[in-house]
């Protein structure tokens, strides 16, 4: 959702949102571990600074792109949280009539396009928006997320070719929480900063602190520009951590709990509360209030999704189908 202008009170909306992924997220996970919620779910929590100030610089009428760990994405951008937990939950009344699932979110109306299970399978799709965005001469932009694992995969390397090359107004946003499901970064490339292969291919890119919610909004800022002055692409990634294993249940054994420590001390929620308290722009109560705001919607929405009835037979077996 855009911000109209960078001020005080805007830190304090952002807040509000990284707040409301973080509590959607806590309570999409304790459905899944009471089995309200079935299948693979993959949770973004630690990485919400990256959405939020990515979808702070955005118009509704720009496009995002996600992948496997996109709840925060699709509600940075606007997505209706009911709707969205509802998906998650399989039920009639999610964006995809509960036939997506986590891995499969659209929320059209919001701009989010679409997901994919299929690691930096979107990054293709936001070149066809750019494209035709760049066609039609609105100055809209697209977003894609994904992460630091999706930069060994065919499709990304001609994404950036093709995207440098016809000067496409598309944002990769690399979100590089330095694993691939198990796999560390230095296990699976010989290149430290992905944004190194942008600039290969004649991106400007850059690399920034993704816990850091001002920094994510000033390269964005610029990311956005460039895009809408017609100079082609831009390619950000940001450094972040997830807080939680690969998936739901992954034991995470992979990972030093001296690391997980380490970057629990940058959790980005903790440190706008602590620069809005340093500011006195905030008072210990209004956080309090922010965070406990965003915990009772996330409790609505989980009220309503498992109020919500399963989709029908008939409704199972369309639209999911070749004829
Ligand atoms: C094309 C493809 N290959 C492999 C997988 C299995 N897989 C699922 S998530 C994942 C790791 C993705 O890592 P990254 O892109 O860094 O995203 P993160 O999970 O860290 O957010 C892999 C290999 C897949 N879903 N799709
Ligand atoms: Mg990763």
């Amino acid at each position: 959702m855009p911000v109209k202008k960078d001020t005080p009170k805007t830190l304090v909306e952002l807040l509000r949102r990284m707040w409301l992924i973080r509590a959607f997220e806590e309570k999409v996970s304790e459905l899944y571990a009471a089995r309200e919620i079935v299948g693979l779910l993959h949770l973004g929590i630690g990485q919400e600074a990256v959405a939020v100030g990515t979808c702070s610089r955005l118009r509704n009428d720009d496009y995002v792109f996600g992948g496997h760990r996109s709840h925060g994405h699709a509600i940075a951008k606007g997505a209706d949280i009911n709707r969205l937990m509802a998906e998650i939950a399989g039920r009639a009344s999610g964006y995809c009539r509960g036939k997506g699932g986590s891995m499969h979110i659209v929320a059209a109306e919001a701009g989010f396009i679409t997901a994919t299970g299929v690691v930096g399978g979107t990054i293709p799709l936001a070149l066809g928006a750019a494209f035709a965005a760049k066609e039609r001469k609105q100055r809209q932009v697209a977003v894609v997320f994904f992460g630091d694992g999706a930069g060994q995969a065919g499709h990304f390397h001609e994404s950036l070719n093709i995207a440098s090359l016809w000067r496409l107004p598309v944002i990769f946003v690399c979100e590089n929480n330095g694993y691939a499901e198990f796999t560390p970064l230095s296990a699976h490339t010989k290149i430290e900063r992905l944004a190194q292969h942008a600039k290969t291919y004649g991106i400007l890119a850059s690399t920034v602190d993704g816990n850091d919610l001002l920094a994510v909004c000033r390269a964005m800022s610029k990311a956005v520009e460039h895009c809408r002055k017609g100079q082609g692409p831009v390619f950000v990634e940001c450094l972040t951590h997830r807080m939680r294993g690969h998936y739901e249940g992954d034991p995470a054994k992979y990972r030093e709990l001296s690391q997980l420590a380490e970057w629990k001390k940058k959790d980005p929620i903790a440190r706008v509360s602590r620069r809005l308290k340093s500011k006195k722009i905030t008072s210990d109560k209004e956080l309090e209030e922010l965070e406990n705001d965003a915990r009772a919607r996330a409790e609505r929405a989980a009220e309503f999704s498992l109020s919500s009835p399963w989709p029908s037979n008939e409704e199972v077996a369309t639209q999911v189908t070749a004829d």
